[in-house]
Parts: structure tokens; sequence; C-alpha cells
């Protein structure tokens, strides 16, 4: 099905009409009631139920899209007829204008903020070459840590004071910094690590990190924020575990992992047999790193959470080597046509 709505696409883009003739010859092959479009809709039933939503938007837009060009090409033959001074408009172009689709990642990254903006976090963005203290040392990194070293970290070379950010929570010290609690913010943008690439790790990828400030702040909220994200992501029978773990700027820290939504959690090669999928690391924002930013820790508390975006859209397309994110190869675009 898929197949035969790309190749309908193209024809779409070739079709040549230049009489009335062949314009009801188009009709006929395309628009009307035994056409190819409706064919489409009628091999609809066959389609896979998880399948149904995606592939009914790209038969809604071929469709729409066909309707366009024959509504068009009628328009300007009865313009010709017309006896009118109405003369061609020779700047227009000849063929219907590639529509192309949304970047996955700027799929995903949107369905992230869109939850988090419903329960009312903000957006926050920051720039991409920080210096030291919003990257590492208001948050709690010790000036040993291995993140400072040249393997992990892009630094300016005529002024190592300034790096490439390698997470987004350098935009979250310089939103403690200028605003007063309550605070509850998302910071979604690109990080950069120096790490080889491979189908697992890039050198640059796309982050969304939370915020969340304010009196009373606990890791049930942590919790129940999470969980309600994990089920508007991937579905609401989602289920989510929190494992133990260590970050520098929280404490305590945990990771996270949901059920696996292509198993059901029984067992499939995406969760290697586990039934869950890791997606992200979050904790209670550390003491210090509050007072550095110059929060009053006595009388605040916080959470905070980081995602990768291209993880989360490798699980949720099923992309098993995220170099593809970054290729721009049409054939692998092309297959997120109608998904947002
Ligand atoms: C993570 C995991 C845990 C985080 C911490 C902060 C800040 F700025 F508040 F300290 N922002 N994001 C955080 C916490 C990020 O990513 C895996």
């Amino acid at each position: 099905m898929k197949e035969k709505i790309e190749s309908l696409r193209k024809h779409l883009h070739e079709v040549k009409i230049e009489s009335a003739e062949q314009l009801e010859a188009y009709r006929l092959e395309y628009l009307s009631k035994k056409g190819k479009i409706q064919e489409l809709f009628g091999e609809f039933k066959n389609v896979a139920a998880e399948e149904k939503p995606l592939v009914g938007q790209w038969v809604n837009q071929l469709k729409n899209q066909a309707q366009e060009l024959f509504d068009r090409v009628k328009d300007e033959f009865s313009n010709q007829n017309d006896q009118s001074e109405k003369k061609e408009d020779l700047s227009r172009p000849a063929f219907l204008p590639y529509q192309g689709a949304r970047h996955p990642i700027s799929l995903v990254r949107k369905e992230i903020i869109d939850i988090f903006n419903r329960i009312g976090f903000v957006i926050s963005e920051g720039p991409e070459v920080e210096d030291d203290f919003h990257v590492f040392t208001a948050l709690n990194f010790p000036p040993e840590h291995p993140a400072r070293d040249m393997q992990d970290t892009f630094f300016i070379e005529k002024n190592p004071d300034f790096v490439l950010r390698t997470h987004t929570s350098s935009v979250q010290a310089r939103v403690m910094q200028s605003q007063k609690p309550p605070i509850r913010t998302i910071s979604p943008g690109r990080v950069f690590r120096n790490e080889a690439i491979s189908a697992r790790a890039h050198c640059i990828f796309h982050q969304v990190e939370g915020l969340y400030i304010d009196k009373n702040v606990s890791f049930a909220d942590l919790k129940q924020t999470l969980l309600y994200f994990a089920q508007e992501m991937f579905g609401k029978d989602t289920q989510i575990r929190l494992r133990p773990s260590y970050f520098p700027f929280t404490e305590p820290s945990a990771e996270m992992d949901v059920s696996c939504n292509i198993c059901g959690g029984k067992g499939c090669n995406v969760c290697k047999y586990t039934g869950w999928l890791e997606i992200l690391g979050c904790g209670m924002v550390d003491p210090n790193v509050l007072t550095n930013c110059g929060i009053d820790a006595e009388n605040y508390t916080g959470f905070a959470f980081g995602m990768g975006v291209e993880r989360i859209a490798m699980l949720k397309y099923q992309v098993k080597d995220l170099r593809l994110f970054f290729e721009n190869d049409k054939r692998f675009l092309n297959q997120f046509i109608g998904a947002y």
C-alpha cells in the first residue's frame, strides 16, 4: 500500500494535462468512483491497525493533491475560453510544488514539548556555545569530572572557558539565575559530545530537559509527572520503573524505563528480552545546584529530568540506526510525510 501511495504521488507530479479530453481522462483515472484513489480507500481496511492513522493521512493528502490539480487545471482552461483580456501568469509553477515532510526529530520534539506544555511547562532556550560555569560548575560537576575532559567535550580553541554545551541543563542554570520559583520549564535543543559516531551515538544530538522548582516539590511529584509523560507518549497502558542512578546535578538520581510497547512486556529483540526500555534520567535537584544558581535551598526543592530525542524517536519509529536521522536520505525522510 505504501509503495502504491508513493508511486501515485510521483505520477501526480509528472502528469501532463493539455486538453479538456486529457483532463477528463485524468479525472476518470484518479478521482472518479472507480479511480485509483478510491481504490486506495477500498484497500484501507487491510492496513494494520497501528499503521492506519499514518496511512490514512497519506491517502487523504494524496486525494487533496489530486483534487487541487484538477481544480487548478480546470480553472486554467475556463480562463482560456474566457474571451476577456486575462493573461496567463507565466510565473506560476508548472507542477504542484513538492510538499516535503517534517523531520522525525522535529516531530518527536514537538510531541514531547506539547505533552509538557499541557501541564504548565514553558519552553526556555539558551546558547549552544556556553561558558564552563553554566555547563559544569553551577551544575555541581567537580573540577576533575571526566565530562570536563577533551575526550568528552568540545572546547572552543581560542578560549577553553567556552564549550559546546554537552546538555541543555545549562539553559536551566540560566533560568534559575534569572527567575524566581515557582519554575516549571523544559529546554529542548542541540547538544554536542566528543564521541565516535555509531549506530547508537552521534557527536550532535537533541535533548529535552525539564525542571520544576517550588516549595515542597517531592520525588512523588517527579514520579507522577514522568508517569503522565510516559503514558501520553507511549500509550495509556504504559508502565514505568525507576532504577537508582547517579548524576552530578541530582540527588537522589534515577533512570526511568517504560514497559516495552512492542512486545507488551513479554520480551522481544527491541527490549533485549527484558520487557523494559530505558528512556530518560532524572532526580531531585541537588541543593548545591540551587545555591550555585541563587535559589534558596532551605525553602525550595525541585526535580529535573533529561531525555535524548533521537533515542525516543528510534523507539517510536523502530529506527535501528541513529545515523539515519542525520543523513537526509529522502527514502528515509519520505516515510514521515503526513505524520504531523
Ligand atoms: C538529566 C538527568 C537528571 C537535569 C538537571 C538539571 C538542572 F539544571 F536542574 F540541574 N537539568 N536537567 C537532569 C537531571 C538531566 O539528563 C539525563
